[in-house]
């Protein structure tokens, strides 16, 4: 064994070892139990940044953890490699987005490997590429024929300049990134996955099924899910169709005050033909941002349409406002307004003078004036005729019941979940596999012509999607009539590829979308990645198993049956440090360090959910300690230690006893730290805690040797999830020939049971002496050993001693 540390020539050794052993290539097994551990696969966006290595390291201690425990492990790689970043970097470089994609892609493949994960190198995927999306563009046609596809218009952000749609992340303050034209909203024809059809399966699942998931991300989902009961009702407009609202509060119908429609609606159309001063304002409103942080923060605005509807209650008139807070794509595009129970038409009525109707009091005398704001809380009907002195619970079934009885409207369950548009005007992306035909319509593309490709040979200029204009790509004689007809340019949200991808990894190889080794895998055992996705990602990828299940593509409810959420890796308390920038690149902290000192610091800096602090201190710490490590299993070897005969139980000393019980608490505690818990950085400590009792513990006795033997593998055993380089070739070094990869420290309860402890003795307050006593030894056995001690005997030689107390598994205090 070499004396130093030398983590690149180990790592790079190592590494090598894996790769020919090929240990990471998992198969269907299923006489054993399998583990299925991922981590959200990146976009290859260049290189690897720390939030990466993260994650990374966080989902290969799991997996290396799960492998020594016998388990039939799988962990997999690949690329997230559709979407805008590929496009505008081939803009801005003058490259292909395909060629600036998989030269990212081997860039960071190389960076993993140099990490040292445990991936499956041999189901790698990249989405981009058409053996991928062949099976996403198939299932898409699958789900047409299931009427779980639609088309239907929805607005887009337009640039009227560039004459192009621009992604939200395009659209900056308003304007266009490129020319800084104000962007506009344009209807358009869209692609969407019916996945409302589904709301209360993802939403009843959250509780049902999925107890290994944050309770925060279950919340987040349930909430954009959004379900609400209440009532949908009609209001009639003299002359024109009625105006149909939604509201969950029945109990305030009796306070509506006024309507507020959608400067689309039909209603506000109308009025804007009588009046200028309205047809302004549905053009102000064409320029609104509608995003939905936008509409929170934005200036509430309205105008008077001059229409009136009646109350279907009492029939009277109330008049018709447009709104810009209102919007056309969310429910009716119509609501009943009651000011003084809601704080945004509150503030609306005041502003313009509308009238005000308190109609809920309070039950227990709390403030329920609406002098300064709405009354939001449930409480007891006023001024609502024959339902005064109801509660707000009772008033909700009265009043639902009238209406109902009158057929003014019912009952109805909403979600505040619309359906996914799929569609996208960009190029680099999965083409979305239609044909439109003069006279056929709408035409699928036959299952023998997938997939459709994308072109590669086409120009970006950022101005137009390149597919529009391609004409070898455009036409195509129609599959039904074989007249000339035009493909869909529109190409697919990249996250239809992510919403699938775990399951392929498990048929990675399959001439299908799936087969039975994805039954045989899935559904994945721990998921590993950033908050970020903890809505759309993680929503859309639970609906996609519901698809695929529905389709007996899979067997299981849900992908992800454990979810872990990483914190953030921070500097300076932020994403990016001023004074370093984005500096601490993984790359050099490599070469310096090696790949377990950067593993081990990430570990070690926090636990996983938390956010991390770069600190470059820590990473100096880090490396002292595997070099310390390192040096301890030499030391021992060098001695002789591996010929120690082997560890005779029933001769210890009571310093070896105390060690052996010291590595034995680490088994127990680091076990449930790295297996339960996904405390990594406190199983790291407990490791360097035994490590330093390890240096402290001089005796050279054969046993004693055996001992330290059985303390270094069980350290090394413990860290090689975390730190493997170093760990396996220390493993070799211990005179190990078994694989570490299977292995893990057998827990020895005996050695947990403390049959003697060490009690200090002091004279007059001074620490004069160690005694080792009997753990059920009684006060006065102890009290004969502290007198009878050798060294204590020296100090208390000849005098008279006034006083001696024994505090239990502590001390002996001797007064003289
Ligand atoms: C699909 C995943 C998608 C994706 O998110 N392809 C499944 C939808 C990283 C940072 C960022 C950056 C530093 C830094 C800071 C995770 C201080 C000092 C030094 C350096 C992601 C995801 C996975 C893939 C965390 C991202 C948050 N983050 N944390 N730290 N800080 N792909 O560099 O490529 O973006 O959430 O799980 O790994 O990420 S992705």
């Amino acid at each position: 064994m070499q004396e130093n540390y030398k983590p690149l020539e180990i790592e790079s050794t190592v590494q090598a070892q894996w790769e020919q052993s090929g240990i990471f290539q998992a198969e269907d097994d299923p006489s054993k139990e399998k583990y299925y551990c991922l981590s959200m696969f990146p976009y290859p966006s260049g290189r690897l940044h720390m939030g990466h290595v993260r994650n990374y390291t966080i989902g290969d201690v799991i997996s290396r953890y799960q492998r020594m425990q016998g388990k039939n492990v799988m962990q997999p790689m690949g690329w997230d490699a559709f979407g805008l970043p590929a496009e505008n970097a081939a803009m801005k470089h003058n490259v292909h987005p395909a060629e600036w994609t998989y030269e990212n892609i081997d860039y960071m493949r190389t960076q993993l490997k140099e990490l040292g994960f445990g991936y499956d190198w041999s189901r790698e995927l990249a989405t981009c590429d058409p053996s991928y999306y062949k099976w996403e563009q198939w299932f898409f046609l699958k789900l047409l024929e299931k009427d779980l596809v639609y088309k239907k218009t929805s607005a887009v952000n337009w640039c009227p300049h560039d004459k192009t749609v621009l992604a939200n992340e395009q659209v900056i303050d308003g304007c266009c990134w490129r020319c800084d034209t104000t962007v506009e909203k344009k209807a358009i024809s869209q692609w969407f996955l019916r996945i409302t059809a589904y709301a209360d399966e993802l939403l009843s699942s959250l509780d049902e099924k999925m107890p290994g998931w944050p309770d925060q991300v279950r919340t987040m989902q349930a909430n954009w899910i959004g379900r609400s009961e209440g009532l949908e009702m009609s209001f009639t407009v003299e002359g024109m169709d009625a105006v149909e609202i939604y509201t969950t509060r029945p109990d305030t119908l009796m306070g509506v005050t006024y309507l507020a429609v959608a400067a689309e609606h039909p209603l506000a159309l109308h009025a804007a033909k009588e009046s200028t001063e309205i047809a302004d304002f549905l053009e102000e409103c064409r320029h609104t941002e509608t995003s939905e942080a936008a509409m929170e923060t934005m200036e509430k605005k309205g105008v008077d349409s001059g229409l009136k509807a009646a109350h279907p209650i009492t029939g009277e008139l109330v008049p018709v406002w447009v709104a810009n807070f209102v919007l056309m794509s969310y429910g009716t595009g119509a609501v009943m307004s009651v000011p003084a129970h809601d704080q945004r038409d509150y503030e609306f009525a005041q502003k313009y003078g509308i009238a005000i109707k308190q109609v809920i009091f309070s039950e227990n005398d709390s403030d329920d004036s609406i002098a300064e704001q709405a009354f939001t809380d449930k409480g007891v009907l006023k001024n609502s005729v024959e339902f005064d002195g109801l509660s707000s619970a009772d008033a909700v079934n009265a009043i639902a019941e009238k209406i109902e009885n009158t057929d003014k409207g019912q009952r109805k369950t909403n979600f505040r979940l619309r359906d996914w548009g799929v569609s996208r005007q960009r190029y680099w992306g999965a083409p979305i596999p239609i044909i439109y035909c003069d006279d056929c319509g709408t035409v699928p593309v036959p299952e023998k012509n997938l997939p459709v490709e994308l072109p590669k040979d086409v120009l970006l200029d950022g101005s137009n999607s390149p597919l529009a204009t391609h004409d070898a790509f455009l036409h195509v004689d129609c599959p039904q009539c074989g007249k000339g007809a035009k493909r869909e340019t529109d190409t697919f949200d990249t996250f239809m590829e992510s919403s699938w991808y775990f399951a392929r990894f498990a048929s990675s190889k399959a001439d299908s979308m799936l087969d039975e080794s994805a039954k045989y895998w899935l559904p994945v055992d721990q998921y590993i990645g950033g908050i970020e996705h903890a809505i759309l990602h993680l929503l859309y990828a639970r609906f996609f198993t519901k698809l695929m299940r529905d389709e007996g593509l899979l067997v299981c409810d849900e992908p992800f049956k454990d979810l872990l959420t990483q914190g953030m890796v921070l500097m300076d308390g932020s994403k990016m440090s001023k004074s370093k920038g984005n500096t601490v690149d993984p790359e050099g902290l490599i070469a310096e360090y090696g790949a377990d000192t950067v593993r081990l610091f990430i570990m070690f800096a926090a636990p996983p959910e938390q956010s991390l602090e770069w600190s470059d201190s820590g990473v100096e710490g880090s490396f002292r300690f595997l070099k310390r490590l390192w040096r301890q299993v030499h030391l021992h070897v060098e001695a002789g230690g591996l010929s120690a005969a082997s560890l005779d139980k029933t001769k210890l000393s009571a310093a070896e006893k105390v060690l052996r019980r010291h590595v034995h608490h680490a088994i127990e505690k680091v076990t449930d730290d790295i297996g339960r818990r996904h405390h990594f950085n406190t199983a790291i400590a407990t490791n360097m805690e035994l490590l330093n009792t390890l240096s402290k513990f001089h005796d050279d006795s054969a046993n004693a040797a055996a001992i330290r033997q059985e303390a270094l593998e069980s350290i090394v055993l413990m860290l090689y999830p975390i730190v493997p380089h170093i760990c396996q070739e220390l493993w070799v070094g211990l005179g190990k020939t078994d694989d570490i990869n299977t292995r893990w420290p057998v827990l020895d309860k005996s050695a947990l049971v403390q049959d003697e402890l060490q009690m200090i003795v002091q004279v007059n307050g001074k620490l004069r002496g160690k005694i080792m006593v009997a753990s059920d030894a009684s006060k006065e056995s102890i009290e004969a050993l502290a007198l009878a001690d050798e060294n204590v005997q020296r100090f208390i030689d000849g005098q008279t001693i006034k006083k001696v107390i024994v505090v239990p598994k502590k001390l002996v205090s001797i007064v003289v």
